[in-house]
């Protein structure tokens, strides 16, 4: 009775506000009116038809606001983020408490191993870049004695270039859609030395970090659910969230973790056949190379293949490859798939393919920059400028994104005054990380039930957990999934923050954890010692 009460009153209140617009009814009357007609009860109703429309709960607030849980969109409900997920929003919640109440813990400090966000756990920037993105944002500076003692030469001869370069000589401006032409030609250069093929600025579209990029994509592929993506399985968790966002089918490829997490032709075979079977108009193909959250560096070979199977079953190539450099492996070396599909001798005219690239990642990590671009070749012209239209609906991207990205595409030569300093501070974070990926792996290796492939490359670890009977039957017992469990229980007991396997996606049965080589290298040890007390225990707890 209070239930069908509540719904009605929250309807009338609805007119009123509705009534009261443009009226003399001042704020605060308009709320109070509301309020004495919505009561503060917490009301269900499964989404209803017609008149309110989509009202489910009407929450604890003292008005009806016109965008309730019940009527966001279904799309939005559905999409998942697991690398902010709820054991991240845990976390948060802990660090106050040792804020307020530190005794009550049994840890010091929240170690957030969850995200890829070098700088975030003390990586430093490289000076470089930051001098001469410094130097853009105030180029009055450039003018001032005093800047040559504090700045290097080159910074300021790179910033000159670049200010000169920008319409009206202002960071302040929007830039093309597509990105400064300056920042674009730079990039393309880079992308022509890097690969030994030519690479053109028009081609190019700088984004506020790969992620935009990647959404741009989906937007243009996916109309309806019909359209179908292939992604890996596990995958970066963007890639799910964007097509549950446009309203597109995943078709997943599961990599072979008993192979190293190697990507198998026959596997995207099979996939690609079942869901044609089931009419899916299967549009792109996703690879991501160095993987997130697998960590393996693709062969050659294994390149070529992909290429194959792109070009004989007319799928768009997704290349996603933000992590091109962090490669730790020995013998491992990253090829972009543009590069050996030309070596393949396929051209602009045989095959389509898109490459993400970011500042995120690699040595020089600057997340917070949102830099990033995509590489679009062969699509024809009238498609091209569709993706302007897309990019031109956001202006453009920001322009110290564009600069940075700039900048680590053609970073100190060899006779620049920043040169040295440039390659001990690249090459100190990039042996750091292989040093961090290796002991992290042979930490996890040492845990009992768990298997841990090396990182090749990238910034995770995804080690399997074989987890006893006990603990997978107390998971089910409170509706958690089983590595959700153990990432909870890693958290409470120990501080340290990652993500579970289930974010990811992983084959039914099988459970990991995503884990960061992130930390501070000195943090290293005491964090694989914590780890390991946790894990015995766990284990000690739920043997069978
Ligand atoms: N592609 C991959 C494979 C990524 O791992 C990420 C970010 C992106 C694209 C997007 O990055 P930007 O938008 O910053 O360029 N990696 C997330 C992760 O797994 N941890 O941190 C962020």
């Amino acid at each position: 009775m209070l239930r069908r009460f509540a719904v009605a009153a929250a309807r009338r209140s609805r007119g009123s506000i509705g009534a009261s617009v443009g009226s003399s009814m001042d704020h605060q009357s308009r709320s109070l009116s509301a309020a004495a007609i919505a009561t503060a009860e917490v009301v269900e109703e499964e989404a209803s038809k017609g008149g309110c429309a989509g009202i489910r709960k009407l929450s604890t607030m003292t008005w009806l606001s016109p965008l309730t849980i019940g009527n966001v969109n279904p799309k939005v409900m559905k999409c998942e983020y697991a690398v902010r997920g709820e054991i991240v929003m845990r976390a948060q919640l802990l660090e106050q408490e040792l804020i307020t109440k530190p005794s009550s813990l049994p840890f010091e400090e929240i170690i957030y191993c969850n995200i890829g966000n070098p700088q975030s756990l003390g990586q430093v920037p490289i000076t470089f870049f930051r001098e001469v993105v410094a130097l853009c944002d105030n180029p009055s500076l450039l003018d001032k004695a005093e800047t040559h003692a504090l700045f290097s030469a080159d910074a300021i001869a790179r910033a000159w270039k670049i200010i000169d370069k920008i319409p009206g000589k202002a960071t302040g401006a929007y830039s093309h859609s597509q990105g400064l032409q300056y920042c674009r030609e730079e990039i393309a250069a880079a992308i022509a030395r890097r690969d030994g093929y030519p690479a053109k600025a028009e081609d190019l579209y700088l984004t506020d970090g790969a992620s935009v990029a990647v959404h741009m994509m989906m937007q243009l592929l996916i109309s309806s659910e019909k359209d179908g993506i292939m992604c890996p399985i596990p995958q970066y968790p963007l890639y799910s969230a964007s097509m549950t966002l446009h309203g597109g089918s995943l078709v997943p490829y599961y990599l072979n973790e008993s192979a190293g997490w190697g990507l198998e032709v026959q596997e995207l075979q099979q996939q690609i056949q079942k869901a044609r079977g089931s009419g899916i108009n299967v549009r792109a193909l996703v690879v991501i190379n160095p993987g997130n959250p697998t960590g393996q560096v693709l062969s050659e070979e294994n390149q070529k293949k992909i290429i194959q199977f792109c070009k004989d079953e007319r799928l768009l190539l997704l290349a996603d490859e933000v992590y091109q450099e962090n490669i730790y492996a020995e013998g491992k070396k990253f090829q972009s798939f543009k590069k050996v599909a030309r070596s393949m001798g396929l051209g602009e005219n045989d095959l389509s393919i898109v490459s993400f690239h970011s500042v995120s990642k690699g040595y020089y990590g600057e997340c917070g920059r949102r830099g990033g671009y995509m590489e679009v070749t062969g699509v024809d012209k009238d498609v091209k400028e569709q993706i302007y239209k897309i990019a031109s609906v956001n202006l453009c991207s920001n322009i110290s994104g564009q600069i940075l990205m700039s900048l680590v595409s053609n970073p100190p030569k060899a006779g620049d005054e920043s040169y040295e300093d440039y390659v001990r501070e690249r090459d100190g974070i990039l042996a750091s990380l292989a040093r961090r990926a290796k002991l992290l792996a042979e930490g996890f290796n040492k845990l009992e039930g768990v298997s841990c492939n090396q990182a090749e490359g990238a910034m995770y670890l995804f080690p399997r957990l074989h987890l006893p009977e006990r603990a997978l039957k107390a998971a089910a017992a409170v509706s958690m999934a089983a590595d959700t469990f153990y990432a909870r229980r890693l958290l409470d007991a120990t501080g340290i923050v990652v993500v579970p396997g289930s974010g990811f996606g992983q084959v039914p049965g099988t459970w990991h954890i995503r884990c960061t080589i992130l930390p501070a290298e000195e943090k290293m040890p005491a964090l694989i010692t914590r780890l390991t007390s946790f894990h015995q225990r766990f284990m000690d707890e739920f043997r069978d």
